[in-house]
């Protein structure tokens, strides 16, 4: 059994601390968390996920994941500190928050992340081979609108959408969980960088769901709340009219095909100077405004 775990939010850390730090939280507060591998990588590696509850049989349940692409190294590093603060904090926190069941992913794709970390820090799609070529881009492998705009049929390119849905296990996994678990699914939010958008569906075309005023509505409270955190500016809006058109999209998939209400993409920091390569120093100020969008979500999500 393990005495402690090496996560900081200082440096980056690779897929064995973060993993090792999930493992840590469930046998220090087993009445609080539970860990559960919901599946493999094409490399085998385990995609572990920290459910977060106080078994109250009326909770609302709320998705959050990091690290589908592998490059966007602030993704898992913001992802675990949410997940920290949520468990260190549970006594002080507010109904919103603790009336939640969490279910929460910090890394997607981990054989990807590792390989950004050996290799190519740039890598961003998964590892699995497709003829000449490796890589899916997991974020255009969902089910909902598959192969549209903005996905690739060719498997050497950076958005290439995989032979069909879900052909890739990192997707399927998630898939899986999502539609078997039997949870009240109200939020999915889903971590990248960079850019500093907050984004909802659809991604596949430049049209809005038909409730999209109050994911609007909630969206600029969590662009709000962010800049009053830290002053960061974050652009909120559906993804594709706001970013570019992207179809097989997680919070696509979510909203369109399992009817979770709140499904946003975040894109975390920063606005290009560093990009996907921003230095460890930002970790602390962009997880804490990705927790305060994350509260402000928790906060609809009760209102419902
Ligand atoms: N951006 C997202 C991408 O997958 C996106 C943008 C969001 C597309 C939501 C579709 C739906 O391209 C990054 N940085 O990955
Ligand atoms: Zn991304």
């Amino acid at each position: 059994d393990r005495r402690g775990h090496r996560l900081t939010w200082q440096s980056y850390h690779r897929l064995e601390d973060i993993h090792g730090y999930l493992d840590y939280m469930a046998q220090t507060y087993p009445d609080l968390c539970s860990v559960r591998t919901i599946g493999n990588s094409v490399q085998g590696r385990p995609i572990k996920l920290l459910k977060i509850s106080n078994g109250h049989p009326g909770n609302k349940a709320i998705w959050i994941d990091g690290g589908i692409h592998a490059r966007e190294w602030i993704s898992p590093a913001t992802v675990t500190y949410i997940i920290n603060h949520i468990v260190l904090n549970y006594e002080s926190e507010p109904r919103y928050m603790n009336g939640v069941d969490w279910y929460i992913a910090p890394v997607l794709n981990p054989d990807g992340y590792e390989y950004s970390h050996t290799t190519d820090r740039l890598w961003r799609k998964n590892r699995g081979r497709s003829g000449y070529c490796t890589g899916t881009d997991l974020n255009r492998n969902f089910g909902y609108k598959w192969g549209g705009q903005g996905a690739s049929k060719n498997p050497c390119a950076e958005t290439y959408g995989g032979s069909r849905a879900f052909s890739e296990p990192e997707t399927a996994a998630i898939q899986r969980f999502i539609t078997g678990t039997r949870a009240q699914w109200k939020a999915y939010i889903s971590f990248h960088s960079y850019g500093q958008y907050i984004l909802y569906p659809w991604g596949y075309n430049r049209v809005v769901p038909p409730d999209h005023k109050d994911l609007e509505t909630v969206g600029r409270q969590a662009a709000a709340a962010i800049r009053s955190v830290s002053g960061s500016s974050y652009r909120v809006g559906p993804a594709a009219n706001t970013l570019y058109p992207a179809a097989g999209g997680s919070d696509d998939w979510a909203k369109g095909t399992v009817g979770i209400k709140y499904a946003y993409t975040i894109e975390l920091r920063d606005n290009g100077r560093y990009g996907f390569v921003l230095p460890a120093s930002y970790i602390d100020p962009s997880a804490k405004e990705a927790l305060a969008a994350v509260r402000v979500i928790a906060q609809a999500v009760e209102r419902i």
